[in-house]
């Protein structure tokens, strides 16, 4: 019988559908494993050879873990609602419930077709009404929390009512978008909506008036990390600021926790360095400074208050509530004209483009609270709204932004900070002596900052803080297609939510569901939907992307509870994911709004655990070969005129040509630096580009014009060579490898293995289809040892001491690597293994067994045929991984060079424990050896183990 992976395949998925061998109980008796993949938005595209990677990855990880006796928790979903998913459907002209469904069956075969091991009764998606129903209740658990920093975690809204009714805000202290104070009777007095809105402050979910980035051709407002570069990150379409109420998520309550929570977990160092970069904790602290003829006070936050006495002016963001107020009518048409300059900059450019100095003079004078100085208060970009105070002390010897200022303006500069003893460092090292500074004077950076930390404090001008770079995240959109907020408003606008028995709220079914050009969200045009509660108005903004996705890992423990998001029981087994393999590209969206949710679900007691995944691994990407072909720019005879790319380069014309992409199949030994195409290829490049049926092509060789060639020997001399990158795999380059069809033509088993093999998990690697061909070889090779010829080969004869050797070395090289994710070289091992049994004419059932037991996490249909072969009934799955017999790789004897003087003379076998006295005596007893030395001195026989024999004569 021959190797046919199409039917095996198709055999043993039908075996393990009927037989549902995949079915995850959550049985306590075993030890468990939670083995998760990042679950697919199920987009139109399908899957790419680039996606299965990490999933292939784990399921190898799954496996193994199950024949090592775990119960392991190995589940599939989508994350089908948000924007990727209803562009999708704008694009395609189908509502976005139709086309999901239709992407989620595309998907599900393709995964289906590469023998994954999900069990898929536990599917979860993030659209379905029974699944959002508790995305909405912990939406509304968020809403009636608040964050106590005395008890570092978060506390019931209702308890925070009873300290207001008791003793206003006195003794609170709460994470809060903005510090408001009261007494309990300012609270009794208050009306219902003066009471929401205070309470708003407080809740971890709150709506508030917010700059947000605006995208008018999206119809939405985005989140920070879905802007790059100014535009939106979907698209490329322009982003503009613009202030909205919606809701956010106070995920700066966590800041702190989310950052130590970081020591806590086995994560890749880079993309710890990555969150933590976003957190950005700095510590240091506020001050304030009296302004000069005004009642008000300006508040900074500083990490250097050391360096105050070289504070000479200050700077407020062009929005601090202050600039109106405390701007003289001199300097009002400038301060006017640099405001309207500031609108037109996102905060992006104002970050980034720190080349161009701007700002303006208020006019106003602060009083520096060391020197007593009037210093001048000025607004400028560089300074953001949204960071500290939203005012700095500005030090031109401490800051280089403010050095810059100070010396575009002409401002004064006061040198405090001596650095002369450190000529390597910069003014951000926080290294030298005080200088210029008064009490300060003679004393290093860090006692300066801490003798001044303790004299504001004393003088009660201002005290320490810490800070943190992270922003609440955006929680609204203003679009369909994500899950409705579960939250009311009278007609007083006072908020309320909705009882948990109304759960879910529904999506209603819209027909014009697309964004309208306001930032009023679709679900508001829906009337009746909007007032279906009476004398209510609905909300109408929707959850964003990462709602659904913030939580989906808890809910694959318990699918289909509807009493819970998930049991206390199930979740007290399976507890957290113990490994997590996914992209690079989530770092501080999704794995930071999961960590956040998390961490909240815990502190109310309703998750066993702080952290979610304990293990994180980033799979690299897979990349493409791009090809390009080089046209010239201009037309030669009024044709477009492909030249060959070497040829182009040799005449140094690179600049006079334009790179066309072309299909990766149309050209011929792909990879740099040979890939050509042929006249059967540029006919093919033809049928696909008809424009170009008359164009001239510049071959190396001869010229190809309208089915034409002129050579100097055969049409197979013509050969128009090709430019060949490594890049992203797009649909823009037409090198996306479908994995369908690579399991058509090899099977997937076949490409479960290449794609292992391709290099290690973590690294960037291009995708060779070449390269398959060789484990294609391999499969067969291994499939030869059960059936020579045709015919089956197993006996049940005892191995050889060398063919357990050749066994137990793969064993034992294959479960280490699996344990360190290596799959790559597992892959190797398999190969080395099964090219050794080939040569010693394996074919012993004793030897077979293990190692088609190895093979089943990499190759499972494979591995089930050949376990059926071997004569076993149940499936593969269910055997033990087999174990490594250390006894089999000790090596009996060593073969030892004997040299005389260094030079080798003759061999001999040593067992392994033979004592040096033995070995010396017997080397000199060989015949070969004696002939040597007749006649001669011994002067020294040295041994060194394992290696040689060295007799030293004279
Ligand atoms: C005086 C000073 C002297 C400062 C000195 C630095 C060096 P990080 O580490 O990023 O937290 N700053 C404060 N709020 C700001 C805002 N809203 N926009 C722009 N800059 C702001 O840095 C904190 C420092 O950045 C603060 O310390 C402040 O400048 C500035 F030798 O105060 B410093």
């Amino acid at each position: 019988m021959d190797y046919s992976p199409r039917s095996i395949e198709k055999k043993w998925k039908k075996y393990w559908d009927e037989n549902a061998v995949y079915k995850v109980y959550n049985d306590t008796s075993k030890p468990k494993y939670y083995v998760l993949d990042m679950f697919p938005y199920p987009s139109g595209a399908g899957l790419h050879v680039g996606h299965p990677l990490g999933y292939i990855a784990s399921d190898i990880f799954a496996r193994f873990k199950r024949m090592k006796g775990f119960n392991v928790l190995h589940p599939m979903g989508y994350d089908a609602f948000g924007l990727p998913a209803e562009q999708y459907a704008v694009t395609m002209g189908v509502h976005p419930a139709v086309s999901t469904n239709q992407n989620i069956k595309m998907f599900r075969s393709q995964m289906d077709n590469l023998g994954f091991s999900f069990d898929w009764s536990r599917q979860v998606n993030t659209s379905d009404p029974n699944y959002y129903k508790w995305t909405q209740w912990i939406f509304l658990k968020l809403y009636e929390h608040y964050y106590d920093n005395d008890a570092d975690k978060a506390m019931p809204i209702s308890d925070l009512i009873v300290k207001f009714e008791g003793n206003g805000t006195a003794g609170v202290n709460a994470a809060t978008s903005e510090d408001v104070s009261f007494t309990a009777e300012a609270w009794q007095k208050m009306s219902p909506r003066e009471r929401a809105d205070i309470l708003m402050n407080y809740r971890l979910v709150y709506r508030k008036e917010s700059m947000v980035n605006w995208c008018e051709a999206l119809g939405t407002v985005l989140a920070n990390d879905e802007v790059k570069d100014g535009v939106s990150e979907r698209g490329g379409h322009p982003v503009v600021q613009k202030p909205i109420i919606q809701w956010s998520m106070r995920t700066t309550a966590y800041a702190e926790r989310l950052l130590s929570g970081l020591n806590n977990v086995d994560w890749p160092d880079a993309l710890r360095a990555q969150q933590t970069n976003w957190i950005g904790r700095s510590e240091g602290g506020h001050m304030v400074f009296d302004i000069d003829g005004h009642g008000d006070k300006i508040k900074v936050f500083t990490t250097r208050p050391d360096t105050v006495f070289g504070a000479t002016f200050m700077v407020l963001a062009p929005e601090h509530e202050l600039v109106a107020k405390i701007t003289t009518n001199d300097q009002k048409q400038a301060i006017d004209d640099y405001l309207e300059y500031v609108n037109s900059r996102s905060e992006l450019d104002r970050i980034s483009e720190v080349k161009n100095v701007t700002g303006a003079f208020t006019g106003a004078y602060a009083v520096n609270p060391m020197t007593e100085e009037n210093i001048p208060i000025w607004i400028s970009e560089y300074v953001l709204a949204g960071y500290g105070t939203g005012a700095i002390m500005a030090v031109p010897d401490g800051d280089l932004r403010d050095k810059k200022f100070a010396e575009h303006f002409g401002l004064n500069i006061i040198p405090v900070v001596d650095q002369t003893m450190y000529p390597d460092a910069g003014p951000e090292d926080k290294v030298g002596k005080m200088i210029n500074s008064g009490f300060l004077n003679g004393m290093e950076v860090k006692d300066a900052i801490e003798a001044t930390l303790e004299e504001i404090e004393r003088k009660g001008i201002g005290e320490r803080k810490i800070n943190y770079k992270l922003r609440d995240a955006n929680y609204s959109r203003q679009r369909y297609w994500g899950e409705p907020v579960p939250i009311k408003y009278d007609a007083d606008g006072v908020d309320s939510r909705l009882p948990d028995n109304e759960l879910p709220l529904e999506l209603p079914e819209m027909e014009d569901f697309e964004p309208g050009n306001s930032t009023e969200a679709p679900l508001a045009r829906n009337k009746e939907w909007i007032h279906s509660y009476e004398g209510y108005r609905l909300e109408a903004d929707t959850m964003p992307g990462f709602a659904g996705s913030s939580w989906y890992f808890m809910r694959y423990m318990d699918p289909n509870n509807d009493e819970a998001f998930a049991s206390k029981e199930a979740m007290d087994y399976w507890e957290s994911v113990d490994l997590y393999i996914g992209g690079a590209e989530h770092a501080v969206g999704h794995l930071m709004y999961s960590r956040t949710w998390h961490k909240f679900l815990f502190d109310i007691g309703l998750v066993p655990t702080d952290e979610p995944f304990k293990k994180l691994v980033n799979q690299g990407m897979i990349q493409g070969v791009i090809e390009h072909m080089y046209l010239k720019k201009e037309k030669t005879d009024g044709f477009s005129h492909f030249i060959c790319a070497r040829h182009a380069a040799e005449l140094n014309i690179l600049d006079k040509i334009a790179k066309i992409p072309v299909y990766v199949d149309f050209v011929n030994a792909y990879g740099t630096p040979d890939s050509y195409m042929d006249i059967s290829s540029i006919k093919r490049f033809i049928e696909w580009r008809p424009e170009y049926k008359n164009a001239i092509f510049e071959c190396s060789g001869g010229v190809y014009q309208k089915g034409e060639y002129k050579s100097h020997g055969t049409a197979n001399d013509l050969h128009m060579f090709t430019d060949s990158e490594v890049g992203k795999m797009s649909k823009r380059y037409f090198n996306v490898v479908n994995p369908d069809d690579i399991v058509n033509n090899y099977g997937a088993d076949c490409f479960r293995m290449y794609e292992m093999f391709l290099g290690p998990l973590e690294q960037a690697k291009p995708w060779d289809t070449k390269g398959i061909e060789g484990v294609s070889k391999f499969l067969r090779k291994l499939w030869s040892l059960f059936y020579a010829d045709g015919e089956l080969a197993v006996s049940d004869e005892a191995p050889t001491k060398e063919e357990f050797k050749v066994l137990h070395t793969a064993i034992k090289k294959i479960s280490t690597d699996i344990e360190r994710l290596a799959f790559n070289t597992c892959v190797s091992a398999f190969m080395v293994c099964v090219n050794d049994l080939k040569k010693l004419n394996s074919h012993k059932r004793e030897i077979l067994d293990p190692l088609t037991r190895m093979l089943s996490p990499f190759a499972p249909h494979l591995a089930e045929e050949l376990w059926q072969v071997l004569g076993q009934e149940a499936s593969v799955t269910t055997a033990d991984f087999p174990v490594a017999d250390e006894s089999y790789l000790k090596e009996d004897s060593i073969t030892y060079p004997i040299c005389i003087n260094g030079k080798k003379r003759a061999t001999a076998d040593f067992a392994v424990d033979t004592s040096k006295e033995d070995m010396e005596k017997a080397s000199l007893e060989l015949e070969a050896i004696q002939k040597w030395i007749d006649g001669k001195t011994i002067r020294k026989v040295i041994i060194v183990p394992k290696r040689m024999v060295n007799i030293v004569v004279g």
